[in-house]
């Protein structure tokens, strides 16, 4: 069979097995055939001079979502996955937050039918447990993982922190019905006796924010997810990865064989705690947490990601506007406690990670599709995304190399209102996107629409079970 519904003609094409000259037939919207094609197709689209990537596949988002902080996000459905696509991000992974007192399920429901009517990426979610006490939980998050939700995240700090004991609970249900626990480790007591010792001192502009999240607070809880995992033999990925002794404490994890998977984020990459220290409260759109840290600390994340220590780059998209609906609730002079965490990056992260991917050749663009597309979809259970190759959805970017670009406050297509990263300059543009074989961005035009994205349902992950601890193993085997 010759004929395609579309063929992306003679763009160096980002495959699993290196960077080719290649043009792409596009099928019913998936990947017929890479190679050298003769056959006719309905539409062609010209990628000379292009480099073609898999579309950026975003695991850790938060979407339309109310923080552990009781703070609503900036964007939509709608307005995140419009600037999502437009930064080359074509699939997202966001998060179905439970609140206190109510059933998972419930919940979920709520984000799908919000997803499902807004929602221009294909996308899944993140079942957010708060609450495991209420009555049912078990099965109702075990019929939750069957259903196809089989990522699980778990907070050791913030008002939505679960206790060790919960942690190990709700684990060994993820171990035994097949999901992944995702978890934002920081050591809570750490945190809240740094914070208080500061306010104490009046000490509280953005800029204490970061002093507050001491290293050691990620430290301490990443090795006691890590010594929790391998107690149970449960595959666990940890989340935004900011500290060279986080990153090698997961290495020592990976090397003895604990089924640990583990991120970063560009504003650990790119960033510093510098990025707090402005005047007055300005800091505040910088403030994250974990905070930013140091230059030392992104050369040994780099070093992480090069050696496969850290698989994947997520944004943790965390979108809240410089105003009195999100970073600026509790008034111009809050106190760091008060105001809201978390950047904009859905729009970001692809070409931050291409400006500093690319200029290393077929290596960086090798690397580029494997951090930001291949190893997220691998991991998460997404089998037809991530990869350029045939039988996988045709979701395509199609990079300018040479287009240069110095980001503005008001260019980005999210419903924040600020860029945090104004002022930086970048080679590289996703100038064309594709979605299915749908070209949803044209030369940086949005072409989709709410609701054209799809849920995508999860068999299975893509991390075996380890075997447990003698003591577990000896309990399973016990009748
Ligand atoms: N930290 C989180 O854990 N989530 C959202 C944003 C942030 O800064
Ligand atoms: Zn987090
Ligand atoms: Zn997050």
């Amino acid at each position: 069979m010759t004929g395609f519904d579309l063929i992306v003609r003679g763009g160096r094409v980002v495959t699993p097995q290196g960077v080719l000259a290649a043009d792409i037939g596009v099928r019913a919207g998936r990947i017929a055939e890479v190679g050298t094609l003769a056959g006719d197709a309905a539409r062609e689209l010209d990628a000379a001079g292009r480099i073609v990537l898999p579309g950026g596949v975003d695991v850790h988002c938060h979407i339309e979502q109310r923080s552990g902080m009781g703070r609503m996000n900036a964007d939509t459905f709608e307005t995140a996955t419009r600037s999502a696509l437009i930064g080359g991000t074509t699939t997202t992974i966001s998060f179905a937050a439970q609140e206190k007192g109510e059933r998972l399920s419930d919940r979920v429901a709520d984000y799908a039918a919000r997803a499902r009517a807004g929602a221009m990426t294909d996308h899944a979610f993140h079942l957010t447990v708060s609450d495991p006490s209420v009555p049912g939980f078990a099965d109702d998050l075990n019929g939750l993982i069957a259903a196809g939700h089989r990522s699980i995240k778990l907070f050791t700090t913030y008002n939505i922190a679960l206790a060790d004991r919960q942690i190990l609970d709700v684990m060994a249900v993820a171990r035994a019905a097949g999901a992944l626990v995702c978890v934002h480790a920081e050591n809570d007591a750490l945190i809240g006796w740094t914070r208080d010792a500061l306010l104490s001192r009046g000490l509280t502009r953005p800029v204490h924010h970061a002093v507050s999240h001491p290293r050691l607070a990620e430290i301490e809880a990443v090795e006691r997810m890590i010594r929790f995992a391998e107690f149970l033999g449960t595959p666990v990925m940890l989340f935004h990865i900011s500290t060279s002794e986080a990153a090698e404490a997961i290495r020592a994890a990976r090397a003895r064989g604990v089924p640990i998977r583990a991120e970063t984020c560009p504003h650990y990459l790119f960033m510093t705690s510098d990025v707090l220290d402005r005047p007055g409260i300005e800091g505040a759109k910088w403030m994250c947490s974990p905070p930013q840290r140091t230059e030392a600390d992104q050369a040994a994340l780099w070093a992480a990601l090069g050696d496969g220590t850290l698989d994947l780059v997520s944004s943790d998209h965390a979108p809240y506007r410089f105003d009195a609906s999100g970073k600026l609730s509790d008034g111009p002079a809050a106190p760091f406690p008060a105001i809201a965490n978390g950047l904009p990056g859905l729009e970001t992260r692809m070409p931050l990670m291409f400006d500093a991917l690319a200029p290393t050749g077929d290596a960086g663009l090798l690397d580029l599709a494997r951090l930001t597309a291949d190893v997220p979809a691998r991991i998460y259970g997404l089998p037809t995304k991530g990869r350029i190759a045939a039988g996988m959805d045709a979701d395509l970017v199609l990079w300018d190399p040479d287009r240069q670009t110095t980001w503005a406050d008001d260019d980005l297509h999210d419903n924040v209102g600020y860029n945090p990263w104004a002022g930086r300059r970048l080679r590289g543009w996703p100038v064309t996107v594709l979605r299915r074989g749908k070209v949803v961005v044209e030369d940086g035009t949005l072409r989709s629409g709410p609701g054209e994205g799809r849920w995508l349902p999860r068999d299975a992950i893509g991390i075996a079970t380890a075997p447990p601890s003698a003591e577990i193993a000896l309990l399973e085997a016990t009748p």
